[in-house]
């Protein structure tokens, strides 16, 4: 059973909707009441031509401090086996249509992978990675030990994964985690500036050039460039490419309709 309180969902500015995870008095832990709704909000917006670029942030204080240890806690190996969430992580990893996360605070264990999980992070520089499942006697269990070697190599990924200890928002901007930082007051609102260019550029390219650079993730670079190329070539059926390139040559704006 979901709650309907354990997200809020909003559209701030036209093609954009934006989620906040709700659960601040338990610094917004994974319960899997959140994540089921979050996987289907965004197995909604999937489908939802109106909605065009996701922001997903956790407010002013905090994005995540992991999953919910206390829920956790009540699972033995049957009930791991058998757990839920990797199907609600693999409908948020899913999701064709760009993310950017706005992350203030805590982005820990779950919080980090699901960080990760977004296309662009906009960091406020209160915010703090880490993946310290290590404590627990546990170890990242939503890609972190995957996803965080990509994004900032094997020393730093292995340190954190290993000693438990988090970055700060400088840190993670350095090693390429996340793409900008900011003040915490301004975070959403950069995440949001982000995601309203990003909804008025035309969405079929928008949405292969997303999975384009995630088979840089998963393919040899030699079949990721032919994915790339065939996608190129796709693109080149869509009224929106048409309307660009006349929209450049006759010096006006272009309009795309994701046709
Ligand atoms: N789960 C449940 N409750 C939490 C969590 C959490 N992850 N984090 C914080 N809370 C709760 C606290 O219990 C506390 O509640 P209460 O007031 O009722 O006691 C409240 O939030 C505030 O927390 P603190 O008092 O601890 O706040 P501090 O500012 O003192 O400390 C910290 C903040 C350092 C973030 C601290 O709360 C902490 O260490 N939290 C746990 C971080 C952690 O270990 N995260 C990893 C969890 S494991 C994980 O994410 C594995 C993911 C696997 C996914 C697998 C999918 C198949």
């Amino acid at each position: 059973m979901t709650s309907p309180s354990d997200i809020v969902v909003d559209r701030p500015s036209p093609g954009v909707l934006a989620i906040t995870l709700n659960r601040p008095d338990a610094l917004n832990a994974l319960r899997n009441a959140l994540l089921a709704e979050l996987a289907a909000t965004l197995d909604a917006a999937a489908g939802d031509d109106d909605v065009r670029c996701v922001v997903l942030g956790g407010g002013p204080k905090v994005f995540a401090a992991g999953a919910d240890i206390k829920e956790m806690a009540a699972l033995d190996v049957v009930g791991v086996l058998n757990d839920c969430r990797p199907g609600y992580w693999a409908a948020i990893r899913r999701f064709p249509k760009p993310i950017v996360a706005a992350v203030n605070g805590f982005a820990l264990g779950g919080g980090c992978e699901l960080a990760m999980l977004a296309d662009i992070i906009v960091a406020g520089d209160n915010a703090r990675f880490g993946q310290p499942e290590i404590n627990l006697g546990i170890i990242p269990g939503a890609g972190g030990t995957q996803r965080l070697v990509r994004a900032v190599g094997k020393p730093l990924a292995m340190k954190l994964v290993l000693t438990g200890e988090s970055i700060d928002a400088r840190t993670a901007l350095a090693a390429g985690l996340v793409a900008e930082v900011t003040v915490p007051e301004l975070t959403q609102e950069r995440a949001l500036a982000i995601a309203r260019g990003i909804a008025a550029k035309p969405p079929i390219a928008v949405r292969l050039a997303k999975e384009c650079v995630l088979k840089a993730f998963e393919l040899s670079l030699e079949s990721a460039l032919d994915a790339e190329r065939k996608a190129f070539a796709l693109l080149a059926a869509t009224e929106d490419r048409r309307e660009g390139i006349a929209a450049f040559v006759e010096k006006r704006q272009p309009e795309f309709k994701g046709r």
